[in-house]
């Protein structure tokens, strides 16, 4: 007879690798926090995690870029957010083994699209894929999606690169792009323009069963080339 998992069954279960993307001010952070909460409060293990992870070596370089203080070539600055990754994958490996579902705010989808949204006509998103083939694979990603106009409405761009309408509808371009070159199957588009509330139950919906199905995934995987 089925009977519900026991405490020590349920531990033994793998975490998953959740990755939550868009466009600057889609709610990437309010939501991501709101997640751990929601998993933890359910009795899961939960860890967020966000890229760029400016406390690193690697992530001080990056941040000095965004804030305008340092000139980096296009593909040098692409490789250092790819490194940035590069340096928290085997934590992240690690963590998932332990049973430890790791919400990740940003990831190699950031990765590649605001690097071929430049003016750049030598680096396209294939090229700016390429570093990001090995890297731990999410279970589930969701893609926050929002217009740039409908984001703006929540505030003026900073003063950091890439803020700027130009860039924000290139972006959002190459993540639809992305997501219809199909990287993975396991992607879930959320309305992000809808009340904070509202937002949280799409998302809490599909991660609660990414979680809770974390066993027919299999072992955590790693992104291979484009399709
Ligand atoms: N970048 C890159 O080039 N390459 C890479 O590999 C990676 C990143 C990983 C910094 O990222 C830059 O790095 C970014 C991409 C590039 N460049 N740009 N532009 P970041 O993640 O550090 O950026 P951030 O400072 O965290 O901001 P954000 O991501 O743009 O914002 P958000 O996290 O999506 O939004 P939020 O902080 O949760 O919410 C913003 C505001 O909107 C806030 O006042 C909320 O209360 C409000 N909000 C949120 N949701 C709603 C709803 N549903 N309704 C109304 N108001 C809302
Ligand atoms: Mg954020």
């Amino acid at each position: 007879m089925a009977s519900n998992p026991t405490e020590n069954e349920r531990d033994a279960k793998r975490g998953a690798l959740i990755v939550v993307e868009g466009l600057d001010r889609a709610g990437k952070s309010t939501q991501c926090a709101r997640l751990v909460q929601t998993l933890q409060e359910r009795g899961h293990t939960a860890k967020y995690i966000r890229f760029p992870d400016r406390t690193t070596t690697i992530g001080k370089m990056i941040n000095e870029y965004l804030a305008g203080n340092a000139q980096i070539d296009d593909h040098s600055i692409h490789l250092l957010f790819s490194a940035n990754r590069w340096e928290a994958a085997a934590k992240i490996e690690e963590d998932i083994a332990n049973g430890i579902n790791v919400i990740v705010d940003r990831y190699c989808y950031s990765g590649a699209v605001y690097s071929a949204a430049k003016d750049n006509p030598n680096l396209s998103l294939r090229w700016a894929w390429q570093p990001e083939i090995g890297l731990p694979r999410p279970d589930i990603w969701l893609f926050l999606n929002i217009s740039p106009e409908e984001a703006a409405k929540r505030g003026g761009y900073g003063t950091e690169r890439y803020e700027n309408d130009k860039h924000q509808s290139r972006v959002r371009q190459l993540f639809l792009d992305l997501i219809k070159l199909g990287t993975d199957d396991d992607v879930c588009l959320v309305d992000a323009g809808q009340p904070l509330d509202k937002v949280s139950e799409d998302l809490t919906e599909h991660v609660l069963k990414c979680v809770d199905n974390i066993e027919s995934h299999g072992p955590l995987r790693k992104f291979g080339p484009l399709p």
